[in-house]
């Protein structure tokens, strides 16, 4: 009997949901995906925070066992799902883990904090009508120009972060990067390192993260 699918509760719109859509997909793991409307505070709910108690999305249901933390999540279905899909996203030993791991723990804590700064200020205040911060998106640039000297650095040097071979590294910075890229005007942080904008280039041309793109124009389905 087949395996029962995979449960992923949030939109594909958010960048930690879309993290975890891209290495499903990049592991040809049959999944089910709960796309609540967070503008709604559906994930605040007492339900959805038995299972994610920082009322946050994502959540992924596995058989009995429940998750939370997008890079968690995906560690965990790389290691469970190790033989099928892309093998090796995240290694097959423990020093490939060990390397893929430091990316993956750069992207949560150097790159992603400034890059998260500048998307709120840069895509999300006007929308929301905020007023920008000057000083905050200078200060950001500056540290994510930093980051990305360190990137276009290593891969000067290796095709992909961990090596020669795409891996969760690479994958985990597609939903912010993607976002920058497509929803303000600082595209040159990235494309003014070459090494950076080859890199992008063959990330974000992977068939899953193709794919994630698409679920991200759709319309939620309804819920009852
Ligand atoms: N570190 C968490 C971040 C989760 C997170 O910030 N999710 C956002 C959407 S991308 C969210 O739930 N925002 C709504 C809220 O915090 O109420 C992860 O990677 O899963």
């Amino acid at each position: 009997m087949a395996a029962a699918p995979v449960t992923v509760y949030g939109p594909p719109l958010s960048a930690a949901v879309s993290r975890v859509l891209a290495c499903l997909l990049e592991k040809d793991v049959p999944f089910q995906l709960v796309p609540f409307n967070i503008i709604k505070g559906e994930h605040k709910k007492p339900d959805y925070l038995k299972i994610q108690p920082f009322g946050q999305v994502p959540a992924f249901q596995d058989e009995s066992i429940t998750l939370f933390e997008s890079r968690a999540i995906a560690r965990y279905v790389c290691d469970k799902y190790a033989n099928q899909g892309t093998k090796g996203l995240f290694g097959t030993n423990p020093l490939e883990k060990a390397s893929i791991d430091q990316w993956v723990e750069a992207e949560g804590q150097s790159f992603n904090p400034p890059i998260s700064v500048l998307l709120f200020q840069l895509a999300f205040a006007p929308r929301m009508k905020i007023k920008q911060d000057e000083n905050l998106i200078q200060e950001n640039e500056t540290k994510l120009a930093k980051v990305l000297d360190v990137y276009d650095k290593t891969l000067g040097e290796s095709k992909y972060l961990a090596g020669d071979d795409f891996t969760l590294a690479d994958l985990s910075h597609l939903p912010s990067t993607h976002y920058l890229l497509n929803s303000t005007d600082r595209g040159e942080l990235f494309m003014s390192r070459k090494n950076v904008e080859r890199w992008w280039g063959e990330i974000s041309g992977r068939e899953s993260w193709k794919k994630v793109v698409e679920m991200q124009k759709s319309p939620p389905p309804r819920r009852a």
